[in-house]
C-alpha cells in the first residue's frame, strides 16, 4: 500500500492538525518528517483539546503508530513534557518511535536563536525562538548531535565538548551571552536518553517494511509550503522541507512509494513571523477574521496576520507539491460576508503576474488584484453535507477548485472531528 502526504498549501496552520486526525482511523502509521517544536497542530475531541508540538497527531489514535522521522529536530525536554502531559489526560504515547537519525536541538541553538533574532532587529525573521533554524544549520555543517548518540555516553560527551568549544566562542564573544557549561548539557542530556532509549528505532526501516505489508503511512507536515527552506519566501521561511519532496527524504520512504499529495488550504490566508504577504489585510476587516477565526500561534500565541485567499500561492502549492486533491479548511468563519474578494494575480510595478514572481524584490512588490464572490449570511457549522451549505458557499468552494489547479475533496465548517464535509 503506498503512502500519503499530507501538505500545508500557504504559511502554515491550516488545519493540518485536525485533517491528520480525521484520516487517523484509516491509517495505521502518522510520521511527522520535518520541523520540531515550532510546529502547533490543535485537535479538538468532544470537549478535549489537544495542541500538539512534536508529537505526531496520529497519537491520538489509539491503532496508530506515530514516528518521529529522521528529518525532525527534536527538543528532548519539550517532547518528554508532552509525552507526559498527553499520558496524564489517558493517552498512550508507548508506541511511539523516534528515528535514531533525527536531529537534537540543544541549549545552545535556542540561545543563538534568541540572540540573532535580536540582532536583526527590523529584519528578523520572526522565528518561533525555539532553536530550529541554528539545530537544521549544524545538521548541514555536520556538527549535529542526533538521538543515536543518546545511546552512547561517551560519544555523546564528546560531541557535546567539541560543538561547544565554537558555540561558547559565537555566544560570549560575538553576542555577549554566557558561556554553557558541557558536563552540565551532558548531564541533562544523559537524563533525557535514559527515559527516551525506548522509543529509538531505525524508522525508514520500519516504515518500508509497514508499506511492504500494505500498511497505510501518512506523513504529516508541519508549517507549510511558503515557509520550505527551498520554495518558499526565503529568507522569511522555517529551516526545513514541509512540501512533499521533504517527507520523502525526512523519513526515509522512496517517491515511488506516494500515491496522495493532499494539500491542506484554509478559506482566507494567514501568516504568523514576518516576511511578504501580498493579500494581507491591516484594517478592521484583518482584525476581524483574526477574532472569528481565533488565528493566534498555537506555540507562541503570538497574533496571526491574517489576509484573503491567495489564488496565485494556492496554484504555486499545487504544482511544488503534485497535490492530488485539497483539504479546505475554516469555511465556517466566512459567513456573514457581503462579498468576499479572492486574489487572482498580482500586480508586480504595472504588470500582471499569474504565478509568484521569480525573485524576493519582485514579491514583495506583489499588489493582489481581486475578484470579489458574493458571500453567504448563514451559519454553516453545522452543516452535514456539501448540499447542505447555502449557494453561495458552493460557489466560492468550487470558484476555489477552479483556481487552485486540483479537487477539493474536504471541506472544514468547524474546529471538531465531525465538522468536515466529505465531497467526494
Ligand atoms: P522557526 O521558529 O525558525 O521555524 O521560524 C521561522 C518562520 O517559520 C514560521 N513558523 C510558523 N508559522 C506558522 N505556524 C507555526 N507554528 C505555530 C502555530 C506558530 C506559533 O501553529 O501557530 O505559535 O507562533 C510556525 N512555526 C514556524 C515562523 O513564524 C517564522 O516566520
Ligand atoms: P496546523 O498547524 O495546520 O495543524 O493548524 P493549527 O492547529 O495551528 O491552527 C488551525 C486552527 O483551526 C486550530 O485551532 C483548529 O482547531 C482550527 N480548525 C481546523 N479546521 C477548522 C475548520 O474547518 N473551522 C474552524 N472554525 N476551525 C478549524
Ligand atoms: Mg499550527
Amino acid at each position: 500500500m503506498p503512502a500519503v502526504v499530507l501538505v500545508g498549501a500557504q504559511w502554515g496552520d491550516e488545519g493540518k492538525g485536525k485533517a491528520t486526525d480525521l484520516l487517523g482511523d484509516r491509517v495505521d502509521y502518522v510520521v511527522r518528517y520535518q520541523g520540531g517544536n515550532n510546529a502547533g497542530h490543535t485537535v479538538v475531541i468532544g470537549d478535549q483539546k489537544y495542541a500538539l508540538h512534536l508529537l505526531p497527531t496520529g497519537v491520538l489514535s489509539p491503532n496508530v503508530v506515530p514516528v518521529i522521522g529522521n528529518g525532525v529536530v527534536i527538543d528532548p525536554g519539550v517532547l518528554l513534557s508532552e509525552i507526559d502531559g498527553l499520558q496524564e489526560r489517558g493517552i498512550s504515547c508507548e508506541r511511539l518511535l523516534i528515528s535514531a537519525n533525527a536531529h537534537l536541538i540543544m541549549p545552545h541553538h535556542k540561545a543563538l536563536d534568541k540572540v540573532t533574532e535580536r540582532y536583526l532587529g527590523k529584519a528578523r525573521i520572526g522565528t518561533t525562538g525555539r532553536g530550529i533554524g541554528p539545530a537544521y544549520g549544524d545538521k548541514v555543517a555536520r556538527m549535529g548531535i542526533r538521538v543515536q548518540d543518546l545511546l552512547d555516553p561517551g560519544i555523546l560527551a564528546q560531541k557535546i565538548e567539541v560543538v561547544l568549544k565554537e558555540k561558547n566562542q559565537v555566544l560570549t564573544k560575538v553576542y555577549n551571552r554566557r558561556h554553557i557549561e558541557p558536563a552540565r548539557v551532558v548531564e541533562e542530556y544523559l537524563g533525557y536518553a535514559e527515559r527516551l532509549k525506548q522509543y529509538i528505532a531505525d524508522t525508514s526501516l520500519v516504515l518500508t517494511k509497514a508499506l511492504d505489508e500494505d500498511k497505510v503511512v501518512l506523513l504529516e507536515g508541519g508549517q507549510g509550503t511558503l515557509l520550505d527552506i527551498d520554495h518558499g519566501t526565503y529568507p522569511f521561511v522555517t529551516s526545513s522541507s514541509p512540501t512533499a519532496g521533504g517527507a520523502c527524504s525526512g523519513s526515509g520512504i522512496p517517491p515511488t512509494r506516494l500515491s496522495r499529495v493532499i494539500g491542506i488550504l484554509k478559506a482566507y490566508t494567514t501568516r504568523v513571523g514576518s516576511g511578504p504577504f501580498p493579500t494581507e489585510l491591516l484594517d478592521e476587516q484583518g482584525e476581524w477574521l483574526r477574532a472569528t477565526g481565533h488565528e493566534y500561534g498555537t506555540t507562541t500565541g503570538r497574533n496571526r496576520r491574517c489576509g484573503w485567499f491567495d489564488a496565485v500561492i494556492a496554484r504555486y502549492a499545487t504544482r511544488v507539491n503534485g497535490i492530488t486533491d485539497f483539504f479546505l479548511t475554516k469555511l465556517d468563519v466566512l459567513s456573514g460576508l457581503e462579498r468576499i474578494p479572492v486574489c487572482v494575480a498580482y500586480d508586480v510595478d504595472g504588470e500582471r503576474h499569474e504565478e509568484i514572481p521569480m525573485t524576493q524584490t519582485g514579491f514583495h512588490h506583489a499588489k493582489p488584484i481581486y475578484e470579489e464572490l458574493p458571500g453567504w449570511q448563514e451559519d454553516i457549522s453545522s452543516a452535514k453535507s456539501f448540499e447542505d451549505l447555502p449557494p453561495n458557499a458552493q460557489a466560492y468552494v468550487r470558484a476555489l477548485e477552479e483556481m487552485s489547479g486540483a479537487p477539493i475533496s474536504a471541506i472544514g465548517v468547524g474546529p471538531e472531528r465531525d465538522q468536515t464535509l466529505q465531497i467526494r
